[in-house]
C-alpha cells in the first residue's frame, strides 16, 4: 500500500527534477568545465559528447588558407575538391599572435584566420586553435627547449608579466570571433600541446609537473575570469604515450579540461603500416578510457602519415583503427605543399594524389563527418 510519504515524495518531485538533472550533467559529463559557459559553448560540448563512439568529425589544420600548389583561393580546400565537402573541423594557429604580429608562425594572417573562423561557423563547423607560442624566457620559438621558460611565467617568475600581455593579445583574437547575431563562436583550445614530448619548452623536460599544472591553472583562470572569454572549451593533449599514468602526469584537473586527445603520426619508429596500427591502438584503447573515467570527450588532437604513401592507407589503416573506438574528431595536420627545403608536407590527399579514390572512398562511410555530415547535427543549437 502506498502510504503519506510515498505521495509527498511524488508531489515533491518535479521541485527537484532539476537538481536531479543538474547533478546527472555534472556526473555524466554532459557540461562543460566552465559554468559560465555561453549557450552556444555548452551546446557544442553536449552535441560533442553525444557523439562518443558513434561519428567522428574530420578535421584538417589550415584547410581553407592553403593547400598543395594554391594559396588563399577562395572557397578552396584540398578535402573539398576530393569530397566536394569542407571538413567537419578546422585548425588553425596562434604562434606569434603574442608578438603582436599580423601574421602567424606559417605567414597565415590572423586577419584572414578570423574570417576563415567565421565561414567555417556559419557552416555549422567546429574551430580548433593551437598555439606554437615562442619561448617567453628566450624570445626564440617555441621549439627552443632549453628548461626554465615555465617557471618563469608563473605568478612570481620573471617573464609572468611579459606571458599576461601575451594572454592578453590571445584574449583580444578570441573575443573579436562573432557570429552573425554577435554571439562569442565557440573555440576548442588547444594548449600546451604534446606535453609529455621534450621538443617545445613546455615539455616534459623543461619543467615539472606541478609547475605545468599550474601553468594551466594560472592560463585558464585568467581567460576565463580576467578576460572574461567564456566561448572556451579546452583541450588537453599529449603526443603518443605509453600508459594512463604517463598521459595523466600533467593533467591540471576536471575543473578546467573538456577534451582529452593526444597526438600521433605515422612515422620512425611507427613507419611501418603494423607497428603504427599496433601502437594507435593502443593509444586508442587508452584515450577511451582515461576520458571515460574524467567524463570528457576523448579526441585524437592531431594525425597524419605525410604525403600518405599508401594509396590505401585511408580504408586500410586510418579507418579501421579509429572506427571501433571512441574519439569524437580527427585533426589531420597542415598541407604545406613543397617546402623551400625541397621536401613536401602534407597529410590528406589533394587532386591527383595516390590516396585521393580512397580518401573519397572513406568520406562516404557515414561515421566520418564532412561538412553535410556537422552542419546536419546543429552542434551549436
Ligand atoms: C609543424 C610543421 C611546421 C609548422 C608547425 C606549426 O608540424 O608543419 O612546418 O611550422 O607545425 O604549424
Amino acid at each position: 500500500m502506498k502510504n503519506d510519504a510515498y505521495y509527498m515524495k511524488m508531489k515533491l518531485f518535479p521541485y527537484f527534477l532539476p537538481i536531479i538533472i543538474c547533478s546527472y550533467q555534472a556526473i555524466s559529463g554532459q557540461s562543460c568545465a566552465d559554468p559560465q559557459a555561453t549557450p552556444e559553448t555548452q551546446a557544442l560540448y553536449k552535441n560533442l559528447y553525444q557523439l562518443i563512439g558513434k561519428n567522428i568529425l574530420f578535421g584538417h589544420q589550415d584547410d581553407p588558407c592553403y593547400g598543395v600548389g594554391w594559396k588563399y583561393i577562395s572557397g578552396r580546400s584540398d578535402i573539398r575538391d576530393i569530397t566536394g565537402e569542407y571538413p567537419a573541423l578546422y585548425g588553425f594557429d596562434l604562434g606569434r599572435i603574442e608578438l603582436g604580429w599580423t601574421h602567424n608562425l606559417d605567414s597565415v594572417p590572423f586577419e584572414k584566420t578570423r574570417v576563415f573562423i567565421q565561414e567555417a561557423y556559419e557552416r555549422g563547423g567546429v574551430i580548433t586553435l593551437s598555439w606554437h607560442l615562442n619561448n617567453p624566457l628566450t624570445g626564440l620559438t617555441a621549439w627552443d627547449n632549453k628548461p626554465g621558460a615555465v617557471a618563469s611565467i608563473l605568478p612570481g617568475g620573471a617573464k609572468n608579466e611579459l606571458y599576461t600581455v601575451w594572454l592578453d593579445r590571445v584574449a583580444d583574437f578570441l573575443s573579436g570571433l562573432k557570429g552573425k547575431r554577435g554571439e562569442s563562436i565557440p573555440v576548442i583550445l588547444r594548449l600546451f600541446h604534446e606535453l609529455n614530448g621534450g621538443w617545445f619548452w613546455w615539455g616534459k623536460d623543461q619543467c615539472s609537473p606541478d609547475e605545468m599544472k599550474q601553468l594551466w591553472r594560472y592560463t585558464i583562470h585568467y581567460l576565463r575570469n580576467e578576460k572574461n572569454l567564456h566561448n572556451l572549451l579546452y583541450a588537453f593533449n599529449t603526443d603518443k604515450f605509453n600508459s594512463g599514468s604517463e598521459y595523466i602526469e600533467r593533467y591540471p584537473g576536471d575543473d578546467l579540461i573538456d577534451i582529452m586527445g593526444f597526438d600521433i603520426y605515422q612515422a620512425n619508429a611507427l613507419r611501418d603500416n603494423a607497428a603504427f596500427i599496433n601502437f594507435f591502438s593502443k593509444d586508442l584503447n587508452l584515450i577511451d578510457s582515461v576520458a571515460s573515467s574524467h567524463h570528457k570527450i576523448p579526441a585524437l588532437t592531431e594525425f597524419g602519415y605525410n604525403e600518405v604513401p599508401d594509396s590505401t592507407w585511408w580504408t586500410k589503416v586510418f579507418f579501421p583503427t579509429v572506427a571501433t573506438h571512441q574519439i569524437v574528431y580527427a585533426l589531420a595536420w597542415r598541407n604545406a605543399g613543397k617546402k623551400q627545403s625541397g621536401n613536401a608536407e602534407y597529410y590528406v590527399p589533394y587532386p591527383g594524389a595516390a590516396s585521393a579514390p580512397d580518401f573519397k572512398k572513406m568520406s562516404e562511410s557515414g561515421k566520418i563527418l564532412f561538412e553535410n555530415g556537422i552542419k546536419s547535427k546543429n552542434i551549436y543549437k
